[in-house]
C-alpha cells in the first residue's frame, strides 16, 4: 500500500531546472562528439574512467577525504586520474590515451559562490607518450578550435556570438603575472584578456615535472577563459624517476605510503616521460553558453555548500 509522507512532501525542493537547460545539453552533446571525433583522428585510445582506487591524486588545495573501507582495503574516489594515466600510457603501445573521466572532490563551502566549481565533475584526461609542454600545448590549441568551429556550426541559431579562438593562444608566466597583478592573478587577467589563453609555470602536485635547471619552477601549464571564466585545464610534463618522485612527495610533507603501488612501479623503472592535462566539462560548457554559474548547466547540479538532491 502506498503511505504519504508528508514532511518529505513539505520539504522545498531544491531541484530546479535551469532556463533553456535542453539547450545548454545540445551544446555539451555537440561538445562531446567533437572531441571523441578529433581524438580518434589523432589515434588516441580511449579508456574506461576508474572511480575507485587505493591511490589517487593529492590535489594543491585541501579537500574532505573520500575514504571508502571495503572488505579490508581501504579506497579513494578518483579526484583525478592522473596516476592511472600515467601508469597506463607506460603499460599500453600507443602514442596517447583519454578518459571521459568523472572526479569527486569534495571542496570545502567558502568554494559555494565561486560559480565554477562542482563537487562531482567530468574531465577530459589526456596523456601523450614522450610529449613535450608545447607539443600538449598545441593539440589543445587544435582541440579546442575544432570544438569551437562546430558549436558555432552546428549550434548557430542558439549562440550566434561563439567567437573560435586563433593559434597559437598566448603565453604568460605565472612569476610574471603574480608580480603584476598579485595572488589572484588568474582571475584578474581572465577578466582582461578577450581570448584564450595559456599561463605557465606553477608549483604544485610533486607530479608535474620540475624544471631541472631551475629548481623551484615547473615545466606545466593552466589553459584559461577569457571574460572572468578562468581555468580551462590544468596539466604538464610528467616527473617519473623514482627518486624525484620521492624527493617531491617529501618536500610537499606528503606520505609515501599513500601512493604506494604508484612508488613501486616508479621503482621498477617503468614509468616513461608524457605530457598531459585535464580539462573540465561542464566549465567547457558554461565558457561556450555563457552561464553565470557552473549549476545551470547541469541538470543534477553538485555545488559545494549546497543540498544535493538527486
Ligand atoms: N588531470 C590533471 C593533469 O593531467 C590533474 C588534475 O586534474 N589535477 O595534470
Amino acid at each position: 500500500m502506498m503511505t504519504t509522507n508528508l514532511n518529505q512532501e513539505s520539504e522545498i525542493s531544491t531541484f530546479q531546472t535551469s532556463d533553456q537547460i535542453e539547450t545548454t545539453l545540445r551544446v555539451q552533446t555537440e561538445v562531446l562528439k567533437s572531441i571523441h571525433d578529433f581524438l580518434y583522428r589523432k589515434s588516441l585510445i580511449q579508456l574506461m574512467p576508474v572511480i575507485l582506487s587505493p591511490i589517487t591524486d593529492p590535489l594543491c588545495h585541501p579537500v574532505y577525504n573520500t575514504q571508502i573501507d571495503y572488505l579490508g582495503q581501504k579506497f579513494q574516489l578518483t579526484k583525478s586520474m592522473i596516476f592511472h594515466k600515467q601508469i597506463a600510457i607506460a603499460t599500453l603501445d600507443v602514442n596517447g590515451i583519454y578518459i571521459m573521466s568523472p572526479n569527486i572532490r569534495l571542496e570545502l563551502s567558502d568554494l559555494k559562490c565561486s560559480g565554477k566549481h562542482l563537487t562531482e565533475f567530468t574531465q577530459l584526461d589526456i596523456e601523450l607518450k614522450g610529449a613535450t609542454a608545447r607539443e600538449f600545448m598545441s593539440l589543445t590549441e587544435e582541440l579546442m578550435i575544432h570544438i569551437f568551429r562546430r558549436v558555432e556550426k552546428f549550434c548557430h541559431d542558439e549562440f550566434p556570438d561563439i567567437k573560435v579562438p586563433r593559434k597559437p593562444f598566448s603565453i604568460y608566466n605565472s612569476w610574471d603575472l603574480r608580480e603584476e597583478y598579485g595572488n589572484e592573478f588568474g582571475s584578474e587577467i581572465s577578466s582582461l584578456e578577450d581570448d584564450l589563453f595559456w599561463i605557465t609555470d606553477f608549483e604544485r602536485e610533486f607530479y608535474d615535472k620540475e624544471d631541472p635547471d631551475r629548481k623551484g619552477h615547473y615545466i606545466n601549464y593552466d589553459l584559461y577563459y577569457p571574460e572572468g571564466f578562468g581555468e580551462a585545464l590544468s596539466g604538464g610534463e610528467r616527473d617519473y624517476e623514482y627518486e624525484t618522485l620521492v624527493r617531491k612527495i617529501k618536500e610537499r610533507n606528503q606520505d609515501c605510503n599513500h601512493f604506494e603501488p604508484y612508488l613501486r612501479f616508479a621503482k621498477q623503472g617503468k614509468l616513461v616521460p608524457s605530457a598531459g592535462g585535464g580539462l573540465g566539462i561542464e566549465r567547457l560548457i558554461r565558457f561556450l553558453t555563457k552561464k553565470k554559474h557552473i549549476r545551470e548547466i547541469s541538470l543534477f547540479p553538485k555545488v559545494p555548500g549546497e543540498k544535493i538532491e538527486f
